[in-house]
C-alpha cells in the first residue's frame, strides 16, 4: 500500500536542486516569484499544508499558527533563527518545528570578520575613493585604519557562530573575551585562549571590537541598548551579523555621529529593511543587505537539513534540528 506523499509549501524561492529534490520527495507547493508571501497568502498556506518551509522573511505569530489548519503538523523552517516563529504556540499546537543550525556558522563568522576588516580598515572609503576616480597615488598618511592583531574582541554569545568567529579573530591575532548565558567547558574557552566575562557591562567597556552573535529573543532585546552602547570605549567598533533587535539602533546612530563609538559592521537592523537612514551617511558604518550566510554552499546545504528534517518527521522520528520553546 502506498502511503500519500506529505503535502509541502514553500514559502519562498529556494535554489533550484533543493526545491528539485523537495519536489521528489513530496507533494510540494513552490512559489512562483521570489517575494515574501502576504499574511493572507500564509495563512492560506497553513491551512492547507501537512509541513511549511518559511524563511525569516515570514512573521509566523500565535494569531496565524492559531488560524492553522488541522493538517499542519511541521513547520520547517529555512534557517537557523526561529524569532520569527512563535515557537511555544507552535508546541501549545503540536505542531514541530525544526531549523537548519550549524550550516550556515561558517559562511556568518566570514562575514563578521570581513565586517571587522572593513570598518577597521575603513575598506568603503577606500572604494569610494576608487570609485569616484579620485586617487591620487600612495600617500603616508591617507586613510589610516587600525591594525586588528593585539585588539581585544567581544564575543556576546558563544554558541556556533560565536565560537566560529573566535577561531577566525584568534587566527588573525586579535585577543578573544566573550560573554554567554552558560560559560563554556575549559577545554573549550583553551582552545581560543577566550576569557569569560559573566559581566557584560564590565566586558563591553574594554572591548576594542564588539561580535554580536546571540539570537534575538525576549531577553537578548536591546541587549546593547543606549546605557551599555554608553559604556564602550570610542576608539571601539560594534558588529552586528545576528539580529538587529540586540542593538537600540537608534541609540547607536546617535553615539556613531557624536563620535562615541567609532564604526559599526551591520548585516541585520531593528526595523528589517526599515533601515535608520542616518546610518546610511556615516562613512565608517558598514552596512550590508542581511548577507552572512548568502553563500551558494550554504544555502543548498540549508535545503539539505530541511529536507532531512521533514523526511526524519515523515518517518516517525525526531528530526535532528528540532526546536523546543527554551531554545527559541
Ligand atoms: C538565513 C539567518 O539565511 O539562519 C538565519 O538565522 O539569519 C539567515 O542568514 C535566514 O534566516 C533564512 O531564513
Amino acid at each position: 500500500m502506498t502511503r500519500d506523499r506529505l503535502s509541502v509549501v514553500v514559502t519562498r524561492r529556494l535554489p533550484a536542486a533543493v526545491e528539485t529534490r523537495l519536489s521528489e520527495l513530496f507533494d510540494t507547493v513552490l512559489r512562483d516569484d521570489d517575494t515574501p508571501m502576504t499574511r493572507d497568502e500564509l495563512a492560506a498556506a497553513m491551512r492547507s499544508a501537512d509541513v511549511l518551509v518559511p524563511t525569516i522573511t515570514d512573521q509566523i505569530d500565535g494569531a496565524l499558527i492559531g488560524q492553522a489548519g488541522p493538517k499542519l503538523k511541521m513547520i520547517a523552517n529555512y534557517g537557523a533563527g526561529v524569532d520569527h516563529i512563535d515557537v511555544a504556540t507552535a508546541r501549545q499546537r503540536g505542531i514541530m518545528i525544526s531549523n537548519t543550525p550549524g550550516v550556515l556558522s561558517d559562511d556568518t563568522a566570514d562575514m563578521a570578520m570581513a565586517l571587522i576588516l572593513a570598518v577597521t580598515r575603513r575598506l568603503p572609503e577606500g572604494l569610494a575613493v576608487m570609485q569616484q576616480g579620485d586617487w591620487h597615488g600612495w600617500a603616508p598618511t591617507s586613510l589610516l585604519g587600525g591594525r586588528i592583531g593585539g585588539r581585544r574582541l567581544g564575543i556576546l554569545g558563544m554558541g556556533r557562530v560565536g565560537q566560529a568567529v573566535a577561531r577566525r579573530a584568534a587566527a588573525f591575532g586579535m585577543q578573544i573575551h566573550y560573554h554567554n548565558r552558560r560559560r563554556l567547558h575549559p577545554e573549550i574557552e583553551e582552545t581560543y585562549d577566550a576569557t569569560y566575562w559573566e559581566s557584560l557591562d564590565q566586558m563591553v567597556s574594554r572591548m576594542d571590537v564588539i561580535s554580536i552573535n546571540c539570537p534575538s529573543t525576549p531577553s537578548t532585546f536591546h541587549l546593547m541598548n543606549a546605557r551599555r552602547l554608553k559604556l564602550m570605549k570610542p576608539d571601539a567598533v560594534i558588529v552586528n551579523t545576528s539580529r538587529g533587535e540586540v542593538i537600540d539602533e537608534n541609540a547607536l546612530t546617535r553615539m556613531i555621529r557624536a563620535g562615541d563609538i567609532a564604526g559599526a559592521g551591520l548585516d541585520v537592523y531593528e526595523h528589517g529593511t526599515e533601515v535608520n537612514p542616518r546610518l546610511r551617511e556615516l562613512p565608517n558604518v558598514v552596512l550590508l543587505p542581511h548577507m552572512g550566510s548568502a553563500t551558494a554552499e550554504g544555502r543548498a546545504e540549508m535545503g539539505e537539513k530541511v529536507i532531512i528534517n521533514i523526511k526524519t518527521f515523515e518517518d516517525g522520528h525526531r528530526p535532528p534540528d528540532q526546536v523546543v520553546p527554551s531554545m527559541a
